[in-house]
């Protein structure tokens, strides 16, 4: 018998070793979506990513080409290859292809991703859901590949589409401000749970954040401090302009906030004249709530609202601006009444639709009011009633300022604690008897900043209940329960570490070591 010598055994246990190390995943159910798509049927076998260079876009349908570019960002970023976009007017067979379905075959920001051994398809029913289908593929890969390990995609087939149309956040950039790249950062997070609403809170008692050049005072003396009296800051109205675009190559819509007539302390303290007895205010950097008002039978009031609401609505290309209205506990019920009522006209003058806090639902409400339910369900069901939609954004569900549990070291607990599981467990179709889901425009979760000053802390206090929120908004209810979700949510904690999010690792969640 030949004698088979050491180096040769060692040969082939190092090719052994080296096969199983290379086991390639070939089970596309086994990849830990988040949020649950709606359906998924795997085939067993797997596209070589390493080998995709080409990434196609149909001819014609608009805004798919960001898609594309963000794809073959990502490819090359994991395989070092240098793909390339390529606009198409047919099917090709091999590589990637993104493609705009016939109209009604998909529902509205859904997508079909099917995947074979030659050639990924991203269908959408449109741009939006082409992005989410793309987000989707991005899940069966890792967000990082140091060690240049070869990769596929597990082939299948993902149908999918979700609940509400508007998901998503809102970002206190008031109280403590946030940078343009913050805010960029942010908005990474949102873009990969398919979240498409970034909600900015852009002025309050603590600070203005947006550049108004017909009122400059907002922001060169409104916008100096913040909570604790750091230096604050602002946007110009170029660099809001930016991250509009950023959003929206992203697929993410900015709706930003004016809070009125509370919560206007850096106004007032900016302009005298917008103060009932004409004198300004001192800035502020504590963090009480429902001590100001603009002065509401005041002309110029009104004036600086046109203003404002024009210069925003000209920077903004979303349908909504957000008025506030919430904590006015130093504006008499009627004269709030009467302001909220001259505030929407002006608001609908400049073609925008309107969402406010819950409190704005005891003025009139014009036609495509928007109620944001945040602690009172008497005011929502109001709003309901005058025909009002509703966002859900429940305090003691969706406030991602909650702290976990009474030792988190940021945070507020005066909604409750909110552990992973409880943000997690609910439905906004039945959690307040009087509103259905007729009645919701979608789910949104704020993180306000009277505690966390910087992104590090934005990110803990915003993981891991964040997928979470996406989940609510994108998957039926009928497919959700936390024992189940927290199995997939597990496995993104790998994925939290790769992109140095500094997340708060919930006992409740099994994590993967
Ligand atoms: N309520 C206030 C916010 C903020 C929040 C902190 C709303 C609508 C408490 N208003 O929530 O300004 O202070 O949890």
């Amino acid at each position: 018998m030949r004698k088979i010598s050491v180096l040769s055994i060692l040969v082939i246990l190092m090719s052994m070793f080296q096969s199983c190390s290379e086991k390639i995943e070939t089970d596309l159910t086994q990849t830990a979506f988040i949020p649950k798509p709606t359906s998924v049927t795997a085939t067993g076998d797997g596209y070589n990513l390493t080998k995709a260079s080409l990434i196609y876009v149909q001819e014609g349908p608009a805004g798919l080409l960001s898609t594309a570019e963000f794809l073959a960002e990502k490819i090359n970023q994991l395989t070092g290859n240098s793909a390339e976009t390529k606009t198409t007017n047919s099917t090709p067979s091999k590589g990637v292809y993104i493609s705009i379905a016939e109209d009604g075959e998909l529902n509205k920001q859904g997508y079909e991703l099917k995947i074979n051994k030659n050639l990924i398809s991203i269908k959408g029913a449109d741009a939006a859901g082409c992005f989410f289908g793309l987000q989707t593929l991005l899940q069966t890969l890792p967000v990082a590949n140091d060690n240049a390990q070869p990769l596929y995609v597990p082939t299948g087939t993902i149908t999918d589409s979700p609940e509400y149309y508007y998901r998503g956040s809102m970002l206190d950039v008031s109280r403590h401000f946030f940078n343009v790249e913050e805010v960029k950062q942010y908005i990474d997070f949102l873009a990969m749970y398919k979240m498409n609403v970034l909600h900015l809170h852009l002025s309050d008692d603590q600070g203005w954040r947006i550049e108004i050049k017909s009122w400059p005072k907002l922001t060169d003396f409104g916008g100096q401090t913040e909570v604790g009296g750091g230096e604050g800051g602002f946007y110009t109205q170029e660099q809001y302009k930016e991250l509009v675009q950023y959003a929206a190559d992203r697929q993410i819509m900015i709706v930003p906030e004016i809070d009125m007539p509370g919560h206007t302390n850096a106004a007032l303290a900016s302009y005298a004249e917008l103060n009932c007895d004409g004198k300004a205010r001192e800035l502020y950097t504590g963090t009480e709530v429902g001590f100001s008002t603009l002065c509401t039978d005041k002309e110029i009031t009104y004036q600086f609202i046109d203003d404002v609401i024009r210069e925003l609505a000209e920077i903004t290309p979303g349908p909504y601006i957000h008025i506030g209205g919430d904590e006015s506990h130093v504006t008499a019920h009627d004269d709030y009444v009467y302001f909220v009522n001259k505030v929407q006209d002006i608001v609908k003058k400049y073609d925008k639709k309107i969402i406010g806090w819950d409190e704005i639902a005891n003025a009139k409400l014009i036609d495509d009011v928007t109620v944001q339910f945040w602690a009172d369900v008497e005011n929502t069901t109001m709003g309901v009633e005058k025909g009002a939609q509703v966002l859900m954004s429940p305090a003691a569900r969706a406030y991602l300022d909650m702290q976990y549990d009474s030792t988190t070291h940021l945070g507020l607990h005066w909604a409750g604690y909110i552990e992973v599981d409880h943000g997690y467990d609910w439905d906004p179709a039945t959690l307040v008897e009087g509103i259905t889901k007729e009645n919701i425009l979608g789910i949104e979760a704020p993180l306000w900043s009277e505690t966390v000053t910087n992104i590090d802390e934005v990110e803990y206090m915003t993981f891991p209940r964040l997928p979470g929120y996406a989940e609510i908004g994108w998957t039926a209810p009928a497919e959700r329960n936390w024992d189940e979700y927290k199995t997939r949510l597990a496995k993104h904690g790998k994925r939290f570490e790769a992109l140095g999010i500094d997340y708060y690792k919930s006992a409740l969640v099994p994590w993967e070591e």
